[in-house]
């Protein structure tokens, strides 16, 4: 499909739903999953750190780059994909944004109502008793390398402070994965921005989409099979996404 049938196919739709992958928020400077992690946690692979073992294992090591990501969050700013993402809401019926990110991007870009299937580092929650943590702002100078933070006890009952993330292993929100099954299945435009199909059950949502008759096209700056009834537009989603955009709302 090229960009011209893209934004054709976007401008007849209905219902959208943008789904979008650590590649969306990559050219805000935020490093995504298949990025190696360097500093105190270059041994690491990011899908090892990302789980409960890793956090009961080393508390701190874990906590620590928890902190360091939401710093780098914090300092970063939304890119053209967020901004162009933000936009659609103007020009189509219904749009519904499903992320796997964990950052408040598509919120700062002006999205509303983004549906989190990984949760966000600005909800953290006691590890015992579920009560959510109210984080200070994060350290101005958190080293690049990172640091070993202690996790914060909870005010309620000691306990200790985790991410408000979905772990490996872990449920996603009961919630947030009914509402993005709801969009899928009612969508008539599926548009799958930066990420690498590598997550479960997330990634199960392009194909949910296209069982349901919906036009699916895949951006990434890094090309990949998809099946023959699924489109491909390669590029950086900050440059793709508004130029879809332009040529389908002109
Ligand atoms: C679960 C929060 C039930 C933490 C994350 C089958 C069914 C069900 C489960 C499984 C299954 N098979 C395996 C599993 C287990 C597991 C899983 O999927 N493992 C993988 C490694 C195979 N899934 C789970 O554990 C899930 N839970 O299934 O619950 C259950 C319960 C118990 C036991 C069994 C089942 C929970 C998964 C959630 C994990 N948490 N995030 C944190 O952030 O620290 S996932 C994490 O990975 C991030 O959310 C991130 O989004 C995601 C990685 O995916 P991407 O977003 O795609 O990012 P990635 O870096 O991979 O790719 C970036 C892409 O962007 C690349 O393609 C690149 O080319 C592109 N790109 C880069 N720059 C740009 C760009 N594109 C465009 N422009 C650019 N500029
Ligand atoms: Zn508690």
């Amino acid at each position: 499909m090229t960009m011209d049938a893209a934004a054709r196919s976007l401008r007849e739709a209905k219902h959208v739903v943008v789904f979008t992958g650590a590649g969306a928020s990559a050219e805000s400077g935020i490093p995504t999953f298949r990025d190696a992690l360097t500093g105190l946690w270059e041994r690491f692979d990011p899908a090892q750190l990302a789980t409960p073992e890793a956090y009961r294992a080393d508390p701190s090591l874990c906590w620590g780059w928890y902190e360091w990501r939401r710093r780098k969050v914090e300092l970063a700013q939304p890119n053209d994909a967020h901004r162009a993402i933000a936009d659609l809401v103007k020009h189509v019926p219904k749009l519904t944004v499903v992320t796997q990110n964990v950052d408040d991007l598509h919120e700062r870009a002006g999205s509303l109502e983004v549906i989190h299937l990984h949760g966000s580092l600005n909800s953290p929650r006691c590890i015992d008793c579920g009560l959510t943590h109210t984080l200070a702002l994060p350290f101005d100078t958190l080293p690049e390398g990172g640091a070993r933070l202690e996790p914060p006890a909870c005010s309620a009952c000691n306990g200790s402070i985790r991410p408000g993330v979905v772990w490996f292993g872990e449920m996603l929100p009961e919630q947030a994965w009914n509402d993005a099954l709801e969009a899928v299945e009612a969508c008539d435009f599926f548009l799958s921005v930066g990420t690498s199909g590598m997550v479960y059950p997330a990634a199960e949502l392009p194909l949910r989409a296209l069982g349901n008759g919906a036009t699916v096209v895949h951006v990434n700056q890094v090309r990949f099979d998809v099946s023959s009834r699924e489109h491909f537009l390669e590029g950086s989603a900050s440059r793709m996404l508004p130029t879809l955009l332009c040529r389908a709302f002109p």
